[in-house]
């Protein structure tokens, strides 16, 4: 056995069995003992962003890390900007970056660089192999670590040469370090508030908005009559009818504001205080009311249900939560094609359990007020704010979740970012539906430039967020990638290829031809 090897059986013990890969020389060993491996489902990804954004959407769902396969620093910081969301995300995610050979590294060969510069941006924790033993050592390591704070990216550096040499014994699977409980005096200070008639909003984040958390709050807010109120971006939100409703945070500032200004006391629940995604010449950061109380009930990676569990014994909540989702959906339209439309027509006829991956971003936002009484789904967001994850995200919780449907909700602009994802989606044959929303514009920068008072735009300031010369032709793209792949200009024709597509299995593309706002 060679160091590639014991390192993928180390892996597989842990629990690891799937690898989004985009490999390299110095990976060539470990592209083999994957060969050889017959647990490990590879996944070849033609861009890192792709490798590290199905990496992120595989973690939401399966609650477990898959592992990264990467090619040295250039490699790496390819894949960075879904790092980053995946971080801010909070999953666990397994990277196996290849080096060059030990004794090679001196003579700065043309892919040298600063890997473990680029490795720290993301990663919480590194550990470079030094040896064949050492490698497989630092893959339980990794995996156990992953698991850490309630999620993190960890990182495996694999000299060349460390894998290729002979290993003994594979090192044995770590256990995941336990969550530690949130304190008791912080659960005795959320009664207390809860119990002093102030208006209060419980602001929940990561973990807190999965159904089983939201069914003990929801309790809680039948017993206190506080408000469950969700972070703008969440990773996985639990929505849809039978499920407890939450009201999420405005994106645009001045709508957060005015959203939260009635509150007089927010209660973190694994996430954190409101604040403006950009800054504003003139306008507020902070988007709580000056007066408001605020604190920290539980941070992420804290054990929520026993909290949640106590917290609503001790209010002796009632068995029903405050408020459960009935369904709900508004007539279709008809003529043009329009985000509305999609929205409605999405509500009718998500299945039950399907799983949204929005990059919608200007499109997104309405859609997701219209789906919230469609059938129960899982909505998961750019937590990162770094464009260019949706399809990728959607690609790894397909895998993650192969029998459940998946919708990805794709902005145009975002698409270009990692394309590439649709031809691994048809390659691993997943059961997912892109709804490519064709605006043939960077639409909500036409709008941030309004919005940060920059001044009358001319034609060649606004020529830099147009995609419209040439149109940018999505069906045509998908194609070229093996994918099935129709145009709607119409409500009719996008709702009937919205039915075929949920009524049928397999990845497909719908170009959703919406009109382009004007600045
Ligand atoms: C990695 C990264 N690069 C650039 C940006 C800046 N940016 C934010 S939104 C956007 C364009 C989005 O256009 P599109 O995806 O078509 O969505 P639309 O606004 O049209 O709904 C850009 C370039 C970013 N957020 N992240
Ligand atoms: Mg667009």
């Amino acid at each position: 056995m060679n160091g590639a090897q014991a390192l993928l059986h180390t892996l597989q013990t842990s629990g690891v069995d799937i690898c989004f890969a985009n490999p390299g020389t110095s990976e060539m060993h470990l592209v083999q003992a994957i060969g050889q491996s017959d647990g490990m489902r590879a996944v070849l990804c033609l861009f890192e962003g792709v490798v590290s954004g199905a990496a992120d959407g595989y973690a939401r769902m399966a609650d477990k890390p898959a592992a990264t396969l990467l090619h040295l620093g250039s490699g790496f910081s390819n894949s960075m900007a879904n790092q980053h969301n995946a971080r801010r995300a909070g999953v666990p995610m397994v990277n196996i970056v290849g080096d060059h050979a030990t004794y090679h590294l001196q003579y700065d060969a043309p892919l040298t660089s600063d890997l473990l510069g680029h490795v720290h941006l993301s990663s919480a924790w590194t550990g470079v192999a030094q040896s064949a033993d050492h490698l497989s050592q630092l893959g339980a390591e990794a995996v156990s670590m992953s698991y850490a704070n309630g999620g993190q990216i960890t990182t495996v550096i694999a000299p060349a040469d460390c894998s290729w040499d002979p290993a003994g014994e594979p090192a044995k699977a770590m256990a995941a370090p336990p969550a530690e409980p949130v304190e008791e005096a912080l659960l005795e200070q959320a009664v207390q508030l809860l119990g002093n008639r102030k208006r209060t909003g419980l602001l929940l984040g990561g973990k807190a908005l999965r159904s089983e958390a939201l069914e003990l709050l929801g309790r809680i807010a039948a017993a206190t009559g506080a408000t469950l109120l969700c972070e703008t971006f969440p990773a996985r939100l639990q929505r849809g009818v039978g499920r407890v409703p939450v009201q999420r945070i405005p994106y645009f500032a001045e709508q957060a504001l005015t959203f939260l200004q009635s509150y007089e006391q927010l209660i973190l629940v694994d996430s954190k205080a409101p604040v403006a995604f950009f800054a504003y010449p003139g306008k507020a950061s902070w988007l709580a009311s000056e007066s408001c109380q605020m604190m920290t009930l539980s941070k992420r990676g804290q054990a929520l249900l026993p909290a949640l569990n106590a917290l609503a014994d001790r209010l002796q909540a009632p068995a029903e939560p405050a408020q459960r989702q009935t369904p709900m959906s508004l007539p279709l339209k008809q003529g043009p094609l329009s985000v509305d439309a999609i929205g409605r027509s999405l509500a009718a006829l998500l299945p039950d359990q399907a799983i949204v991956s929005d990059e919608g971003n200007t499109s997104g936002l309405g859609i997701y007020a219209h789906c919230m009484g469609a059938a129960a789904h899982d909505w998961l967001t750019l937590t990162g704010g770094a464009i260019g994850q949706g399809l990728p995200l959607a690609l790894g919780a397909s895998l993650a979740c192969p029998e459940r449907k998946v919708l990805a909700l794709q902005a145009d602009g975002s698409a270009m970012y990692t394309t590439q994802a649709l031809w691994s989606m048809v390659r691993e044959q997943t059961d997912i539906t892109v709804v490519l929303l064709n605006n043939s514009s960077y639409a909500i920068l036409n709008v941030e430039l309004a919005r940060v008072g920059a001044g009358i735009p001319n034609d060649k300031t606004l020529s830099m967020l147009d995609l419209s010369n040439p149109v940018i032709d999505w069906t045509s793209i998908a194609r070229g990638m093996g994918m099935q792949a129709d145009r709607a200009n119409t409500c009719e024709e996008f709702h009937s290829l919205l039915q075929e597509a949920m009524a049928q299995r397999g990845p497909r593309l719908i170009e959703a031809m919406i009109p382009t706002p004007r600045a």
